[in-house]
């Protein structure tokens, strides 16, 4: 957190406003594992937990023509980038109202009219999809600014160190957001790489890098918003590194505890960044207990009205297996 008080920072209704985000996020996901858990949800789920502070962070700045593409652990992606919770959870469940029909689930689930160009079960692919909507972007000239999301096993592929060259010579629109949460599956960052800074690899392409607090949401947000700024003004891409950490599984099944210590797990959660952001709230006098009790109070109604909606929607029409299969 920087030296710079939080009110010179950021106004408390902005604060409050990414704190009732991070709460989206964050209870979305627990009802998601609930879910999972009793066997309501089909598929298979990596969960955001404890990462929330990236998504709201960077797509606080974003306007709804701008394109996220996300990853396999996409969620907290699409409700960032303001997909509702009631189409999230549908698609996860199956169901027709899912903002891909139901067909897509949680690793194909897409809403282009909210800019979310897509989860993505390849790790690395998005980064390429990214760069080439930012390729468009540039010609058409119509000031869209493309982020894309990824995580630390995706940068020792090909697919990024050809992307983030090429984003950089052609000078595009875009902004490449790593993820570092430290573990590809359970294969430790510092095992993968002799160099773990993602964000100084971006001096090997001509590009800003940058890393930050990805348990803070206000840092997130400042260097997101230069990064979003810049390549909006046609000064080209940057890399963000943001510094975050899973507090679940990898995916749902995965106990996550055999390749990492319960002191790591543990020293993590104490930079819960949904925590984090409500303590700010209350010891810079933006909020008070009352108030934030009723900020909590709202969004778990949302995430109720989600499951709802979800559950009482129907299944897509016997009669349409065939529609969308090329
Ligand atoms: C090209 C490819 N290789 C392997 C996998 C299997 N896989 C799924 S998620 C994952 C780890 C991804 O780690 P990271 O990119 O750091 O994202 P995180 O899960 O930590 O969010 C792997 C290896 C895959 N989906 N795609
Ligand atoms: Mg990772």
């Amino acid at each position: 957190m920087s030296e710079r008080l939080v009110t010179e920072r950021i106004s408390p209704e902005l604060l409050l406003t990414y704190y009732k985000k991070l709460l989206e996020l964050r209870l979305f996901e627990v009802k998601v594992q609930e879910l999972y858990r009793n066997g309501r949800l089909p598929g298979f789920v990596h969960l955001y937990v404890g990462e929330e502070a990236v998504a709201v962070g960077v797509c606080s700045n974003l306007e709804t023509p701008d394109l996220v593409f996300s990853t396999h652990r996409g969620h907290g992606h699409a409700l960032a980038k303001g997909v509702p919770t009631r189409i999230v959870l549908a698609e996860l469940w199956g169901k027709a109202t899912g903002s891909s029909g139901g067909r897509g689930g949680s690793m194909h689930m897409y809403a282009p009219e909210y800019g979310f160009m897509g989860t993505n079960g390849i790790v690395g692919a998005p980064i390429p999809l990214a760069t080439g909507a930012a390729l468009s972007a540039k010609l058409r000239k119509n000031h869209q600014v493309v982020v894309c999301f990824f995580g630390d096993g995706a940068v020792n592929s090909g697919s990024f160190h050809e992307a983030v060259n090429m984003g950089a010579v052609w000078n595009l629109p875009v902004v490449y957001v790593c993820e570092n949460n430290l573990y590809a599956t359970e294969m430790a960052f510092l095992r993968a790489t002799k160099n773990t800074s993602v964000a100084s690899r971006a001096a090997a392409y001509g590009l800003p890098g940058v890393e930050v607090d990805g348990q803070d949401v206000i840092a997130v947000h400042e260097v997101a918003s230069q990064a979003i700024h810049r390549a909006r003004e046609d000064g080209g891409p940057t890399l963000i590194e943001c510094k975050t950490y899973r507090y679940v599984g990898h995916h749902e099944g995965d106990p996550g505890t055999d390749y990492r210590t319960r002191d790591e797990v543990q020293q993590w959660k104490q930079k819960d960044p949904v925590k984090i952001a409500r303590k700010l709230l209350l010891d810079s006098g933006g909020s008070n207990e009352s108030q934030l009790q009723a900020a909590d109070q709202e969004v778990e109604r949302l995430i109720d009205d989600a499951v709802e909606f979800a559950e009482k929607s129907p299944e897509p029409a016997a009669d349409s297996v065939n529609d969308h299969v090329f």
